[in-house]
């Protein structure tokens, strides 16, 4: 049994995007003995939602985290929703624009994560991990693979904990990075530790 964390590339006028630094920093440091797979996904609708299904069906992951980047973030944002929706103003890496296509037809129009947000929220903050609660994850590309994710999960029938998480951009004083990026990966490290062992919320 596998923990399966995603981040992504760079997109729209971001020339870097912080979920992918952080991603690989996990990556680069994780040592427990339970297998993690992390990849970090293209900004496409298509590609990003064919990656997220053929990882769930091929690793089986116990425990699903993703992230993405979100510019007007102040604090790392825990997601409750995904909508069926894909609508946004920019084309994704692919060119592709979408304006209010449903992304599965018949399923709801919004699907939520089976994790208690309020308990994480509180745990985290005991951990010294200020994050916020949010019920929208837009509808683009980070909508549009949790939409996926939860919705392919619930056809199964697996009670996988299955959570994506929002990151702010970084901060804009240079010297502030390597803290951005120490903060966010040991948040992401807690996340993955409540994930794999819900139990413990
Ligand atoms: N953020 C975008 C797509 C990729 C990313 O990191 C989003 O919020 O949809």
């Amino acid at each position: 049994m596998t923990l399966l964390l995603t981040g992504f590339e760079p997109f729209g006028t971001h020339a870097e995007n912080p979920s992918q630094d952080i991603v690989q920093a996990i990556e680069e440091s994780w040592t427990s003995d339970e297998e993690l797979i992390v990849r970090v996904l293209p900004v496409e609708y298509r590609g990003a939602g064919k990656a997220i299904l053929d990882l769930i069906a091929r690793a089986e992951p116990r425990a699903i985290l993703m992230l993405g980047l979100a510019d007007s973030a102040a604090l790392p944002r825990l997601e409750r929703v995904a909508l069926n929706l894909d609508d946004a103003g920019i084309a994704d890496n692919a060119g592709v624009t979408r304006r209010g296509e449903t992304i599965r037809v018949g399923a709801p129009l919004a699907l939520k994560t089976g994790i208690d947000l309020l308990a994480l929220q509180a745990h985290l903050a005991g951990a010294g991990h200020g994050v916020e609660i949010s019920n929208h994850a837009g509808a683009y590309i980070c909508n549009h693979i949790y939409f996926e994710a939860l919705h392919r999960l619930a056809e199964l029938g697996a009670p996988t904990p299955c959570l994506f998480v929002h990151v702010p951009p970084y901060p804009t004083e240079p010297s502030g990075r390597a803290a951005f990026l120490a903060q966010h990966a040991a948040l992401v490290r807690d996340l993955i530790a409540v994930l794999a062992n819900p139990g413990t919320l």
